[in-house]
């Protein structure tokens, strides 16, 4: 067989992980949609390659949809107010450093985080468009235009609008499978001296802290400074100023820019460094990391059978996206699991992809607190342990599998 391609420079990949065949991660049957055996059935091989030429992780294969399922995403990211919060400040750093005094300025954002970041521009009086291609509509009244970023969507927006000062985008780049056709818009959109500012998932950070549940449909990429800058000068791009930052398990934000147009931050000549000495994509590196990602599958069945032969009981806690790679991989379903507590509607009622655990609105969790909650959300785990304060307070225990199994 072949073996896979890279998606950006077409080098062969090195596979370092295979999670074997997993569902859509927003693939949430109904009852009767799984009994009559459809609605989650459609399987995909969630398995991860690096690229021994630009460094790009990436997913080695196809998977059921080029593009989110849009009908009906389920995903809000203001869910959680520690998020808002984030796109809050984020908003006012671009204000403050790209968009203040420049007169008549333009600023866009791929993907939409429910507005949060647009709505506090227009609010700055700042010209703004979304380019979101999901029909939903809570967006706090920042405009979208429902469409992909492409040359020639970028060129519409151009001719109404004039070429943007900034063009965000936060956990969306890594979902884009042809980031050819979004540098060719971004290409189109951009000023002159304008920026390119996206955070995604760190790919050092998944590695750090074991958070294999990162991997899933929706993220073909998991990005370092190493494979961006490559993807930055490909396209015409520098890669000018890198973040660290805490949310979601772990990001980083790129700052890009036109060639020759910035000098890059020191910043990045660090992390640079960091990941070459940290032999961050080398084989061995990568062979004990999926060497982990095991173990945390072997300890977490162990746990949950020992809960279980023990009578205690266990209910999940947020029907992540990432929860449908931990319950798929580690063969986790209501047996072991029983039902899932989610803050999204949508999927109340519902069932998770492939394990088909019941999803059951917030107030279930405390009716009554089960002995032990198994946490999908860990990257939200203070806001969320804080939220809970009673159920830990009145002997609840929580259970985490990053950076390892752990009982807290
Ligand atoms: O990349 C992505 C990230 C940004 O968000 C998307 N592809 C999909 C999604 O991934 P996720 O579902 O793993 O994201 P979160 O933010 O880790 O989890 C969101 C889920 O957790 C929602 O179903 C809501 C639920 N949740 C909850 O039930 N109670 C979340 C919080 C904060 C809570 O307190
Ligand atoms: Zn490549």
């Amino acid at each position: 067989m072949t073996p896979p391609t890279c998606r950006v420079c077409g080098t062969p990949l090195r596979t370092f992980l295979d999670l074997g065949d997993h569902p859509p991660s927003s693939a949430f049957p109904t009852p009767a949609e799984a009994l009559a055996g459809a609605g989650d059935t459609v399987r995909y091989r969630l398995a991860a390659g690096a690229c021994e030429r630009c460094a790009l992780v990436q997913l080695t294969g196809d998977v059921p949809h080029e593009h989110r399922p849009y009908a009906g995403y389920p995903y809000h990211s203001s869910g959680s107010s520690v998020m808002r919060e984030h796109f809050r400040r984020t908003a006012r750093r671009l204000l403050r450093t790209e968009l203040h005094g420049k007169g008549d300025a333009f600023a866009v954002e791929i993907g939409c985080t429910d507005g949060v970041v647009l709505r506090t521009v227009a609010e700055a009086g700042v010209r703004h468009l979304a380019f979101e291609p999901s029909g939903y509509s809570g967006y706090h009244g920042a405009r979208v235009h429902r469409a992909f970023l492409t040359a020639d969507s970028a060129r519409e927006a151009v001719a109404a609008e004039g070429r943007a000062r900034v063009v965000y985008a936060a956990n969306t780049v890594c979902d884009i499978a042809d980031l050819p056709g979004l540098f060719a818009g971004l290409d189109e959109l951009l000023a002159a001296d304008g920026v390119f500012v996206f955070e995604d998932p760190y790919f050092g950070e998944i590695v750090r802290r074991t958070a294999f549940d990162q991997f899933y449909d929706e993220h073909r990429y998991y990005f370092t400074a190493t494979s961006v800058r490559a993807l930055a000068e490909r396209f015409g791009f520098r890669l000018v100023g890198v973040e660290r930052l805490p949310v979601h398990g772990g990001q980083l934000r790129y700052t890009l820019a036109r060639a020759g147009r910035r000098t890059p931050a020191p910043a990045v000549a660090g992390i640079l460094a960091e990941e070459e000495a940290g032999g961050l994509t080398d084989p061995a590196a990568l062979a004990a990391f999926a060497g982990r990602v095991d173990r945390v599958r072997s300890d977490l069945v162990a746990l949950l059978e020992g809960l279980r032969a023990a009578d205690r009981t266990v209910a999940g806690y947020a029907a992540t996206a990432k929860s449908c790679t931990v319950t798929t991989y580690c063969g986790l379903g209501p047996s072991l699991v029983p039902y899932i507590c989610d803050s999204t509607p949508a999927k109340h009622g519902r069932l998770t992809p492939g394990a088909r655990i019941p999803v059951r609105p917030p107030a279930a969790f405390a009716a009554p607190y089960p002995d032990y909650a198994l946490l999908f959300a860990w990257n939200h785990a203070d806001e969320i342990m804080a939220k809970e304060r009673a159920f830990r307070d009145g002997g609840g225990r929580w259970i985490l599998y990053v950076p390892e199994v752990h009982v807290v």
